[in-house]
């Protein structure tokens, strides 16, 4: 069948592109880094929105699809169901997907106080309809990020607000740690983040004080790193710096990541990783200094009085 066969290819093609740019460590910065054509043998176009500029996920419509939840409210519990359509420009929902990191969305549900963190996989139905049950035992506003490539389109990080009703007990942004522990993994952060710079932080996960260095891919990774800025949940989405299997890169303990912030502030970082056969999410706040100051800068200051 011809449509089958073609998307065959564009999937082949995205294989082969994301191999390409994994092999020369180029899969830096945002997950929508990724080629928005997939298949052309293209080199990759950055998304403009990223690199020195705004971080995704702000906006519930951008490039013509819109993330459009079926209801924006809903009571505190567990495993509640939670619908959505993404809308292409003319309001219709899109049905076809390129996949990235084994899915065809990824979907991150994070309190808007950065707390309560989930990166959950909804199933899709043919008519287009997206369903997720989501654990919101706590109340207050969530905000909601699908990340996904439309057939066609390019990669795209979306953002939606979801009120979950009931007693809200804010909680301010926990103070900066490089290291944190989640079910007797220690995990250290270890980098300096710096504002529009690309700088490399290195995961280090212990168990009971010693090195893992038999970490399980976790959807084609070691790490899945996702940094929310602080004051307003602008979202990055960063891979490590080669993949398993490629035969250079050990299974642990370390997990080395490039990332780029886009300013300077606070941020909270969810880091996922499998290990006997569980994933799980260590949690850290680092803050993004000024650039230095002294010494590194090599772009010369555009000359404003030229003549
Ligand atoms: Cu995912």
């Amino acid at each position: 069948m011809k449509t089958s066969t073609k998307v065959a290819g564009f999937v082949l093609g995205l294989a082969a592109v994301f191999t390409l740019a994994v092999g020369a460590g180029a899969l830096v910065g945002p997950e929508n880094t990724t080629p928005d054509t997939p298949g052309d043998g293209v080199v990759p176009e950055r998304d403009a929105s990223v690199a020195g500029g705004s971080p995704a996920g702000l906006t519930a419509t951008d490039n013509g699809y819109t993330f459009a939840l079926d209801t924006a409210d809903v009571d505190a519990g567990t495993q509640v169901p939670v619908h959505f359509h993404i809308l292409d420009s003319d309001g219709q929902p899109v049905t076809r997907y390129i996949e990235s990191h084994d899915k065809q969305l990824h979907l991150i549900a994070v309190r808007r106080d950065l707390t309560e963190y989930a990166h959950v996989h909804p199933v899709l139905d043919d008519t287009g309809t997206w369903t997720v049950p989501l654990d919101l035992d706590e109340a207050g506003t969530y905000r909601l990020f699908a990340d996904f490539t439309p057939e066609g389109g390019k990669p795209l990080t979306l953002g939606a607000d979801l009120q979950v009703a009931g007693h809200f007990d804010p909680r301010p942004l926990p103070p900066p740690t490089a290291t944190t522990t989640v079910d007797g993994y220690t995990v250290t952060l270890d980098g300096v983040l710096v504002p529009d710079q690309a700088s490399t932080m290195t995961a280090t996960v212990l168990r009971d004080e010693h090195p893992v260095t038999d970490l399980q891919p976790y959807l084609g990774a070691y790490g899945h790193l996702v940094a929310l800025r602080a004051t307003d949940l602008g979202y990055l989405h960063v891979h490590p710096n080669g993949h398993p299997g490629d035969g250079i890169t050990p299974a642990g303990p370390g997990i080395d990541f490039s990332v780029t912030t886009p300013s300077a502030g606070d941020y909270r970082l969810f880091l996922d990783f499998r290990h006997d056969g569980v994933v799980r999410t260590a949690e850290f706040t680092l803050t993004a200094g000024p650039a230095p100051s002294t010494g590194t800068d090599t772009t010369p200051a555009p000359d404003r009085h030229g003549h």
